[in-house]
């Protein structure tokens, strides 16, 4: 569905199998190409270990961030279809590896709690590899219900997460 106004929102972007540096860029391609969404900014790529199981890849992650005319409800929808668009399987591991993972960490000032989607994402304030990112694009960002970007930030160890 098409909301009048321009929303901005932040999406993670993740991913540690088949060259995940070119899976990150590609995929920060085409959020830039999603329909009534402009790319307003990008962060560098970083490098980190993984959060779940050991045993799978170092995974590379940025942040974008987006102005769309959609709701969140139909750009999760869309953030699904590019996953799939990008060869992503069904995850077998919880937290365990894949060519690309797209996140809706923030739109705009709404905050949602359904089955399917929950915004701002439950974990941003303890993700090193999401805060990291976020704070090349948008130090200053409010996160509803949660806190500054740049205050959550320096609350967390991010010497793990190294920019590329
Ligand atoms: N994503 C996961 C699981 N673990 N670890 C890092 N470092 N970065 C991620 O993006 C990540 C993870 C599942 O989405
Ligand atoms: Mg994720
Ligand atoms: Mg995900």
């Amino acid at each position: 569905m098409t909301q009048p106004q321009w929303t901005p929102v932040y999406i993670g972007i993740g991913g540690n199998l088949d060259d995940p540096r070119a899976q990150v860029k590609r995929g920060v391609e085409l959020l830039a190409e999603l329909p009534k969404t402009k790319l307003i900014a990008r962060s560098k790529l970083y490098r980190s270990a993984p959060l779940g199981p050991k045993d799978q890849p170092d995974f590379v992650n940025a942040v974008v961030g987006l102005l769309t005319q959609l709701d969140a409800p139909t750009l999760l929808t869309n953030l699904k279809a590019l996953e799939k668009r990008m060869g992503r399987a069904e995850p077998v591991v919880r937290w365990g590896p894949r060519v690309i993972d797209f996140d809706l960490l923030v739109f705009g000032g709404e905050r949602i709690d359904s089955e399917t989607l929950k915004v701002p994402h439950p974990e941003i304030a303890n993700r090193a590899f999401v805060l990291a990112p976020l704070l090349d694009i948008a130090p200053n960002l409010e996160i509803p219900g949660v806190g500054r970007a740049n205050l959550l930030a320096g609350r967390i160890d991010l010497t793990g997460v190294t920019a590329l």
